[in-house]
Parts: structure tokens; sequence; C-alpha cells
């Protein structure tokens, strides 16, 4: 037959770069009010700090204003900062913790 249409089937793949998603910086903020004990509490039961480390972090807090205690994908980050908030709430403290783009 007289059909060859003379493509010769060479496969190009383009190779399009994708960004990586945004990561988000997981912020406590000093307070008067707060129990010390309390912000190691949180900062055990939600970021996975040993007890060391968590009055380490607060410590930074309580004497710098406010420090990052994590950094996450915006839906880990999200949810870290409505279990503090909702704990604080809960327990009647003024805790502030936030979340802003790295
Ligand atoms: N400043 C508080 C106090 O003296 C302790 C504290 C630390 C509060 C860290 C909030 O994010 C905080 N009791």
């Amino acid at each position: 037959e007289d059909n060859d249409d003379g493509d010769f089937g060479v496969a190009v793949e383009t190779r399009t770069r994708t960004s990586r998603p945004p990561l988000y910086k997981v912020m406590l903020l000093n307070d008067d009010y707060t129990p010390m004990e309390f912000v190691v509490h949180v900062l055990e039961r939600f970021f996975g700090m040993t007890h060391a480390e968590a009055f380490e972090i607060m410590l930074t807090v309580h004497k710098k204003g406010l420090a990052v205690v994590g950094v996450f994908s915006h839906e880990i980050a999200e949810t870290k900062v409505t279990q503090v908030m909702d704990m604080a709430r809960r327990h009647q403290h003024p805790l502030q913790c936030t979340m802003e783009k790295e």
C-alpha cells in the first residue's frame, strides 16, 4: 500500500516545572495572663515537642513577644491554629496563635 505518512513516531515530552506548595509559619504570641505551664502543655500536645523543647520555646515567646513554633502546609497550619485557639478558649486564656505564609 502507498499510505506511509512518513511519521517516525518520535515521542517528544515537554517537562513543565511545577512549584512546591507554599509553607506557613505557625506563631505563638505572648500575653500577660496565659500561664506558662499551659503554653508548655499546648506545645507538647499539638507540636510534638518534648517538655524541655516546649519550655524553651515558651520562654522565647515570653521574652521576645512571639516565636515560630512550626512550619507546615496550609491545611496542617490551619488545623494547628484551630487546635491551639480552641484549647485556649476552653480554658479562658487569651493565648493567640496565628499563621503566615513563609
Ligand atoms: N507571659 C505569660 C506569663 O508571664 C506566659 C506566656 C508565654 C503567655 C507564651 C503566652 O505565648 C505565650 N504568664
